[in-house]
């Protein structure tokens, strides 16, 4: 009979010392790689010491994954390995409290954020994934799909814990084994999440989580034997590992930078557009690949929106990201804040109008006060690149025609936003963007039921949903 599997024994949180330290075949290991300082970017002051992975720890978790997979977890029926989800997002439910505040202390994004978006979303994903365990022949792959092996897996710092359920849930459920990689700079609840393994009683091997830089996401991408690598970060460092795996048998996934148009017409209920464009480039302080970072407005309305948008971006709380009622927090490194500092600069040289919100700025910790810029063009930089911060630049158009060129005028293509009262031009506009996902009326949206990916140099291959499982399969 199918049953649930027991659940989890509760912890008491507040008296947990976690280790930070690689996790290799169910036990956390002593890295051989240099201890790394987690900073807090809000204060900047030491969270941790994080004892990092060596090159030869990367060999040491790839041989405990492929372990894993052949001994236990490629055997597994679907509705076993469905418990083992099934317990996992029960307990990110149950340390739900903790995971937010690490997420905040090591990321710097507000609390309210992480409390009601990036822990409860990475739930959802082993909820849903967990879902397609024990389905897989009835998912319209084909007969009897079989998992690819060993999956390596390398995230960045914008969204630790929910990019790590967007790369292990979907791995798991197909019957993959997982050696995971997060980023330098936000190791910390991607080891709570080992922690979690651990007491969801996942047979060792299965997830390795190896806290380290660059070099040991180039080791994992150069292992022999990785089966599946699954990147998302910069467009720059995925089209390295696009030359290093080429010629081999790995399989690649990419989910890459964005440029993000948002493209409100004449009809657009304004007021809710305004919401929509300050959730689209404000959220996570901006540090979003799908940030909606490029306005487009249409001209006639382009006036009484943007003193709309100043008037409610002048209301946005800058500071403490533990506070409740923070609305954006830290950025997350000083090489970060540095680069969206250049671009916006940049911006400036080139001739567009910069204003600023007057919020007060916290004068301590990596802060950037809300701005945009006004009277941008297409060729400018702030146009073209990726910010990754909480700066919008604003362009204007006339006809949808032009406001669709104007939209796919980019090397990107991961998602775009528009704004409108009348269904036809939805459906019109949608059709033209070049983008991966397009919300209407709405921005920054996601559900584990539904593929996101790129086109162009935002990436290959699509992560959630039906579509996502193909990325983890042989069909
Ligand atoms: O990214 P990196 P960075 C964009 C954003 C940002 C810029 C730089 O515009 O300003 O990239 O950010 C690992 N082989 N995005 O420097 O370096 C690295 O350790 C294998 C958009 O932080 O790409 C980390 O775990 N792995 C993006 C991860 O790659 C390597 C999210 C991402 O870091 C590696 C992040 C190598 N040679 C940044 N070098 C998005 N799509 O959301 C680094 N890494």
């Amino acid at each position: 009979m199918w049953e649930y599997a027991p659940a989890p024994e509760s912890r008491d949180v507040a008296n947990l010392k976690p280790a930070y330290r690689p996790f290799i075949g169910g036990e956390f290991a002593e890295g051989g790689g240099e201890p790394r300082k987690t900073v807090n970017p809000a204060t900047e002051e030491v969270l941790a010491e994080v004892s990092t992975a060596s090159r030869a720890d990367v060999d040491t978790a790839v041989k405990a994954a492929r372990k894993a997979y052949d001994r236990t977890w490629r055997k597994l029926p679907g509705s076993e390995r469905a418990k083992y989800l099934f317990r996992i997002a029960r307990l990110i439910q149950e340390r739900a409290r903790e995971l937010a505040v690490l997420e905040s202390l090591d990321n710097g994004k507000p609390i309210k954020e992480s409390r009601d978006s990036d822990v409860p979303t990475a739930a959802a994903h082993f909820f849903y994934h967990a879902g397609w365990a024990d389905k897989l022949d009835h998912a319209g792959l084909g007969p009897s799909p079989k998992p690819l092996g060993v999956a390596g897996q390398i995230i960045p710092w914008n969204f630790p814990l929910l990019m790590l359920a967007w790369k292990v849930a979907p791995a798991l459920a197909t019957g993959n084994t997982v050696v995971l990689k997060p980023a330098e700079t936000t190791p910390l609840t991607a080891l709570v999440f080992a922690e979690i393994c651990q007491q969801a009683g996942l047979p060792p091997g299965v997830v390795n989580i190896l806290p380290g830089a660059g070099d040991i996401g180039a080791e994992l991408v150069n292992h022999p034997d990785v089966d599946k690598i699954a990147f998302t970060g910069s467009t720059e460092v995925g089209k390295q590992i696009q030359r290093a795996v080429a010629g081999t048998r790995k399989r690649l996934t990419l989910e890459l930078g964005g440029k993000a148009a948002n493209i409100v017409f004449d009809d657009a209920a304004i007021d809710q557009a305004v919401e929509g464009i300050v959730n689209g480039i404000f959220f996570n302080q901006g540090h979003v690949c799908c940030a909606g970072s490029r306005l487009l407005v249409q001209e006639s309305v382009a006036d009484e929106l943007l003193a709309k948008l100043r008037a409610r971006i002048s209301t946005l709380r800058v500071g403490d990201p533990l506070d409740k009622n923070t609305d954006v927090g830290a950025v997350n490194s000083a090489e970060q804040l540095a680069r969206i500092t250049e671009l916006a600069d940049s911006g400036d040289v080139e001739g567009a109008r910069r204003w600023t919100s007057p919020c007060p700025v916290p004068d301590r910790g990596f802060f950037f006060a809300p701005t945009v810029f006004s009277g941008v063009e297409q060729s400018m930089r702030i146009a073209r690149e990726e910010i990754f911060g909480p700066v919008l630049s604003v362009l204007t158009f006339r006809t949808p025609d032009e406001a669709v060129a104007k939209a796919n005028n980019t090397p990107y293509g991961l998602s775009a936003g528009i704004w409108t009262e009348k269904g036809s031009r939805i459906l019109w506009t949608a059709n033209k963007l070049r983008a991966g996902v397009v919300w209407a009326n709405t921005f920054n949206r996601f559900d584990p039921a539904a593929p996101f990916g790129g086109y162009q140099e935002s990436g290959f291959g699509r992560e959630g949903g039906r579509t996502g499982l193909e990325a983890y399969l042989h069909v």
